[in-house]
């Protein structure tokens, strides 16, 4: 049995229901959240319901509930659900309204939590590294949408990752309107050249992950520099390693670039030893 927040209580999955006039499925108006459970603690809780708040401000949608609360209403659905190790998808969508953009036409915004498993890539990928390509469609341009919005509206990156599926790829690089480096379809990415890490700013036009911000301070505490700078696509050519980070994805080798080997061609020594300290921080030991 699964339990879902949905208009202020916990229901069984197949009663969790909103309207089809949500402004969330007409026009992609809302934001979220995918957040891990691990060892029975919802890692990182606060850094996602600050970002969650932040993007809802940035599309000029209210929460209807305090940030506390909120935090509280994730606690509690995954109690609920006796989740230990799992998943969970936070939504704010913009509610109920009349067909028609004009969000002052929408009421009762709507918060929903579900707390399940998520599907992770194979073991293989962490120890043999993933392959990327670059995809042709570039990420939302800034003054379009900013990417540091998590918002309802994915094709954008849903674009990009159908681009990487035909080519036999689970994630693909995806380039900013200057031509930059941004980040995958749904993970930041990180080089490695000298033992110096390198990832792109959030200038570069990316959604500032928080397990990018995680892997960062772990780096800098295990002695490494970090530079968030601007990367081009022959930085990646000439790197020694490259990795990934995502709530679902953690810390994971990508070892060629549109058919180039990164580096040796294999998960590096300092990608391993940040997956390494990333599994002992969630997992504890
Ligand atoms: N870039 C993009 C575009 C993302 O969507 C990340 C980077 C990594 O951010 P975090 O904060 O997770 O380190 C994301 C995250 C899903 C799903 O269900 C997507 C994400 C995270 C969790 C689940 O598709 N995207």
């Amino acid at each position: 049995m699964s339990l879902v927040y949905v208009a202020g209580q916990l229901v069984d999955k197949s009663e969790a229901k909103v309207s089809v006039y949500d402004h969330g499925l007409l026009y992609g108006d809302g934001v979220f959240e995918g957040i891990r459970v691990y060892v029975g603690k919802v890692f990182l809780l606060e850094e996602h319901v600050d970002r969650l708040y932040e993007s809802a401000r940035a599309i000029r949608l209210e929460i209807p509930m305090s940030p506390a609360a909120m935090a509280q209403a994730v606690r509690e659905t995954v109690a609920a659900n006796k989740l230990t190790d799992g998943y969970v998808r936070l939504v704010v969508t913009r509610g109920a309204g009349t067909l028609g953009l004009d969000p002052r036409k929408t009421a009762d915004p709507q918060v929903i939590i579900i707390a399940d498993t998520i599907a992770l890539y194979p073991p293989e990928m962490y120890a043999d590294g993933l392959r990327l390509i670059t995809a042709s469609t570039i990420r939302n341009h800034p003054q379009a949408l900013s990417a540091r919005i998590k918002s309802l509206n994915y094709l954008n990156n849903i674009l990009a990752k159908i681009e990487g599926s035909d080519a036999g790829c689970v994630e693909a690089v995806m380039m900013n309107h200057l031509g930059h480096v941004a980040e995958c379809t749904g993970d930041n990415i990180f080089l490695v050249k000298n033992r110096v890490l390198s990832t792109p700013s959030t200038d570069s036009g990316i959604l500032e992950g928080i397990t990018r911000n995680c892997v960062i301070q772990l780096a800098r505490q295990a002695g490494y520099e970090v530079r968030e700078t601007t990367l081009v696509r022959h930085d990646i050519y000439v790197a020694d390693e490259c990795f990934l980070t995502g709530t679902a994805a953690e810390v994971i080798p990508a070892t060629s670039l549109d058919g180039r080997l990164i580096g040796t061609g294999k998960p590096g020594p300092v990608t391993r030893d940040l997956l390494e300290r990333f599994r002992k921080l969630t997992r504890g030991g």
